[in-house]
């Protein structure tokens, strides 16, 4: 069985979505998620101009040999780019195996090993009054695990923090309407937030206080740090969340100096979530021999795919850290349904993030899985499970969107974020 196609699907039901579809001379099509936000285009690029002329030809079944040959073979290894073009070509060939086994994914991956993938969803607010509302509507919803991030005083608009005022086109809801569930704006220019580090600082530990005194000692709370703070911050943020006995604490300090959670961890038992912007099973080496981390955030889609997340995940399962992956809105429902066939299957599994998409976007994907009781589960359906409609992909032509950028309030210099 060779391919015989390879498509990149791009659309924008409310956001931008690039997916790759791999047809075989079986007739069994596969389907895998190659969306990088804010440089979409980049990735079709790699995969239309120099993957998929590989491709054709090739022994569909061959997943292993096709991802050394992608990965090896490009000289020029790693990166968002190259990793989602591998990731999107070894999602599709899962997908192609296990539709002609008759299985849903995890069957292959090693079958069920639990009742379904804790899921932790996102609340926010503007203030203390507003967190508290969508920690109810959460709740109400059935999440028993909840992220929560809010506004700072001083600071006009705060990334991950949902409000009327930062409705998004293209929201199934309108554009007036409060819209949790989208990082990227569309735009021709990303839009510039404003950041002050002390505030911060002295807000988030007082936010926990509120939040365990409102709802209590039981529900597992998370937060994102969004890469912002040193590496001494991040020790006092962690020390002074204590208290409140956090699920995690993610991405404290920028990626790419992995030894500065070394003073991180000498100071705080708070646990550590990093990793949805690596790439390679290189970039945890350190962490994960040196234990300086919790939880494993690579997604499917940025980490090389099923193949290499999987690798991953064995490698972290060495050392007691566990799987906590990526699954913002900019993670499709494919690469969500990837993700849940590997979280339902893995001895590690740790817990799964959930944003749910628009329903435009689930018109156009048409995806299996189901959240019920804090619980996501894949579904039985043969291959992944995600079935990608191109009428509806096409009424929803790419528009230009990016993440904001971060700039301090003090002097507006660039600041990580
Ligand atoms: O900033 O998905 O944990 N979730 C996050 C997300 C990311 C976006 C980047 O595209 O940090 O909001
Ligand atoms: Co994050």
């Amino acid at each position: 069985m060779t391919i015989t196609a390879a498509e990149v699907l791009v659309s924008s039901p409310g956001r931008n979505f690039v997916t790759v579809r791999i047809t075989t001379s079986a007739g069994v099509t596969g389907l895998g998620d190659a969306t990088v936000n804010g440089r979409e285009l980049a990735v079709v690029s790699y995969l239309r101009d120099h993957l998929v002329p590989l491709l054709i030809g090739r022994d569909a079944h061959a997943i292993e040999d096709t991802w050394q040959y992608l990965y090896r073979g490009a000289y020029w290894r790693r990166g968002p780019i190259t990793m989602a073009a591998i990731a999107a070509v070894d999602t599709a060939l899962w997908d192609i195996k296990a539709k002609l086994a008759g299985m849903p994914l995890y069957q292959l991956l090693g079958g069920r090993s639990r009742r379904g993938c804790l899921a932790y969803g996102h609340a926010s607010g503007a203030d203390l009054p507003e967190l508290f509302d969508s920690v109810r509507a959460h709740l109400g919803q059935g999440y028993r695990a909840i992220r929560i991030q809010t506004g700072i005083p001083g600071l006009s608009s705060v990334y991950g923090v949902a409000s009327s005022s930062n409705a998004h086109v293209g929201d199934a809801a309108g554009a007036t309407s409060r819209y949790d569930h989208e990082p990227a704006r569309r735009s021709a220019v990303p839009v510039e937030e404003e950041w002050d580090t002390r505030a911060y600082l002295r807000h988030a530990p007082r936010v926990f206080e509120a939040v365990r005194n409102e709802f209590g000692p039981e529900l597992p709370l998370l937060h994102d740090a969004h890469h912002r703070l040193t590496p001494i911050q991040a020790a006092r943020l962690g020390k002074e969340l204590e208290p409140y006995d956090l699920f995690w604490l993610e991405d404290v300090t920028p990626a790419e100096n992995t030894a500065m959670l070394r003073r991180v961890r000498e100071h705080t038992t708070t646990p550590l979530a990093i990793g949805e912007v690596f790439n390679t099973i290189w970039d945890y080496r350190e962490l994960f021999e040196e234990q300086l981390i919790d939880y494993v955030r690579s997604p499917v889609t940025h980490a090389g795919g099923i193949t290499a997340l999987r690798r991953i995940f064995d490698y972290a399962a060495v050392y007691q850290i566990k799987s906590g992956v990526h699954g913002p809105t900019d993670v499709s429902p494919v690469g969500l349904a990837a993700a849940l066939h590997l979280g339902i299957a893995i001895p590690n599994f740790g817990i799964q993030e959930y944003m749910k998409h628009s329903a435009a976007t689930d018109e156009v994907f048409r995806p299996a899985y189901r959240f019920a009781d804090g619980l996501l589960d894949p579904g039985e359906e043969p291959g992944l499970g995600v079935d990608y409609d191109d009428e509806a992909g096409a009424a929803h032509p790419y528009e230009p969107a990016y993440l904001p950028v971060n700039r301090l309030k003090l002097d507006g210099s660039m600041h990580d974020w």
